[in-house]
């Protein structure tokens, strides 16, 4: 199996994740997001959203994060990732969906509008400019604009401040009842949300997790695992991760985490 990944990328994370957890190797493939590798005609013929990760398995190729995962657990069913019950399944599912449309665009706009901002900031106006028009999704293309540009004042980071943490309110919600998202087992719904924990500790806003106890104690328990170990901290560029707290404690004064009450209506 072939991936295609960034180590820093929260879906590419992801994915690692349940690669340790099943004890499946891959070769590697890292593009340089900053760099623009994800753009390549190449790489647009694998993934034409020009996202990381891809997957390329028996000349197969599998995109979409939580989609490959899905594929891997069919493929690699022991240990098994998924719960056992139909209602811990929909559980499950219903979390991912919300990770995928919610919580990741979420991710992707104060990524950019705080750790990958500086960096690219540094590049010349026309290469960032093309940068950008090279994103095949037209609202993501907007936003991206928006908050290199305007960084945390850009309106849309307020918005998409309280959509993540709407989010973890349901995260929040589901492991106050139950030890893992989908119920008593580990699955693919913890691994699925582990990304956008860590994603938090490195855009030093650590300090939001003290409204979230059930979830704290959650990630405590998922970082003491051995593909914790190896899908993220074997991975992780020091320097990248120095560069991201960096710029997030130099914005920290900044950034007002909006009360959020309640969660999607998904339970
Ligand atoms: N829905 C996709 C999203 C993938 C995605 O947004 N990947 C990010 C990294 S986490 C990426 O490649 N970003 C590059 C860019 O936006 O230019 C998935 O789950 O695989």
């Amino acid at each position: 199996m072939k991936l295609y990944h960034n180590p820093m990328s929260t879906c590419s994370q992801k994915v690692r994740l349940v690669f340790a957890e099943k004890q499946l190797d891959f070769e590697s493939v890292i593009l340089d997001l900053q760099g623009g590798a994800q753009f390549e005609s190449g790489y647009l013929e694998l993934n034409p959203q020009a996202v990381v990760p891809t997957l390329v398995h028996q000349s197969q190729v599998i995109t979409e994060s939580t989609l490959i995962n899905e594929y891997l657990e069919d493929c690699y069913p022991e240990p098994s990732l998924l719960p056992t019950t139909a209602i811990e399944r929909y559980q499950l599912r219903a979390f991912c969906k919300e990770v995928d449309d919610r919580l990741h665009p979420a991710c992707g706009v104060i990524t950019y509008a705080i750790g990958a901002r500086p960096g690219l900031l540094k590049k010349p106006e026309a290469e960032l400019t093309s940068l950008i028009a090279q994103i095949p999704d037209e609202e993501k293309r907007r936003h991206r604009a928006m908050v290199i540009k305007d960084g945390v004042h850009a309106p849309i980071f307020k918005t998409a401040l309280a959509q993540y943490l709407q989010v973890l309110n349901f995260a929040e919600a589901r492991l106050t009842v139950t030890p893992f998202i989908a119920g008593h087992q580990l699955s693919l719904a913890d691994y699925a949300l582990t990304p956008y924990v860590l994603r938090l500790e490195h855009l030093a806003m650590g300090v939001v997790m003290t409204r979230y106890p059930a979830l704290a104690a959650w990630y405590q328990l998922i970082q003491q695992r051995d593909s914790y170990q190896r899908a993220i901290n074997d991975w992780l560029p020091k320097a990248a991760v120095a560069g991201f707290i960096a710029a997030g404690e130099a914005v920290a004064s900044e950034i007002q985490f909006p009360k959020i009450t309640g969660h999607p209506p998904m339970t």
